[in-house]
């Protein structure tokens, strides 16, 4: 069984993105299932074969720990690593080709709290893959591409899982996805547009971040997809499973 997680910010598409995965399996004639743990979620856009609502109640945990709707939303997203055990007996039974993981929108999780790689991490599986995605909404900007770019590294970082980066929503900015792509291929282009930033102080900042990054070797190639039309999803599912296979040549 392979395990895709799915993360991202909120509203970046990742339940429409699991709703849309788990259909292409299916139609190739994989056995594919879909495991929601965002136990904030309330209308999805799939009906999910493992459920973390069905042994984590968020309006209990309000009332429980005296918790707004945000703490709540954090403590409830830790205490998912406790019903593991629960969550992977029902995804046993079920013994998928595929997992589709759908996390909550709290990119705390993923960023900063130890739940999130611990979750990763102790899934049984045969091989792993995060997508991370980048909302095309917002990284309009050359200064916002950044500011992901270092969210989608810090969660590389913590996960250490092989991560796909993926730009969701292609099909409503037009156009613009062209000014994207090139920043995605080439940093060069990406220094370029921040140079021409007004705020200095941001341009320096992000340059200086840029240069740092480049050093590093740190790559944002993005799969550009929509869920809507499912524009870019065979270039992502071929991504997928070549690192499935172990990074091996993907033969035709
Ligand atoms: N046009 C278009 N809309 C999209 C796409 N992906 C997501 N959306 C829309 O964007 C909104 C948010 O999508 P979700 O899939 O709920 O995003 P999410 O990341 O699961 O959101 P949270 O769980 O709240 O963090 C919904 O209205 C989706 O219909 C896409 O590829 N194209
Ligand atoms: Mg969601």
């Amino acid at each position: 069984m392979f395990a895709i997680f799915i993360v991202g910010t909120a509203g970046a598409g990742k339940s429409l993105l699991t709703s849309t995965l788990v259909s292409w399996y299916i139609e190739k004639g994989s056995h594919a299932i879909t495991v929601n743990l965002d136990p904030g979620a309330s209308d999805l856009p799939y009906t999910p074969d493992v459920d973390v609502r069905d042994h984590i109640d968020l309006q209990t945990i309000m009332e429980h720990y005296q918790l707004g709707p945000n703490g709540a939303l954090i403590l409830a997203s830790d205490l998912i690593a406790t019903k593991l055990n629960d969550l992977q007996e029902e995804i046993d039974e079920f013994n998928p080709d595929y997992l589709i993981v759908d996390t909550p929108g709290q990119i705390e999780l993923f960023a900063y709290r130890n739940s999130g790689p611990f979750i990763v991490n102790n899934l049984k599986c045969d091989g792993r893959a995060v997508l991370f995605l980048f909302d095309a909404l917002l990284v309009l900007t050359p200064i916002n591409f950044i500011s992901i770019a270092l969210l989608a590294t810090s969660v590389q970082l913590r996960l250490r899982s092989p991560q796909i980066a993926v730009l969701t929503k292609r099909d409503i900015v037009g156009n613009k996805i062209k000014k994207i792509m090139r920043w995605s291929s080439s940093s060069v282009a990406l220094e370029e547009s921040v140079r021409e930033v007004k705020e200095d102080y941001q341009s320096l900042l992000s340059s200086g971040i840029l240069r740092e990054l480049i050093r590093l070797g740190f790559s944002y190639e993005l799969i550009p997809i929509s869920s809507v039309t499912r524009e870019g999803i065979l270039e992502l599912s071929a991504t997928l499973a070549n690192i499935f296979r172990g990074g091996e040549e993907v033969e035709d």
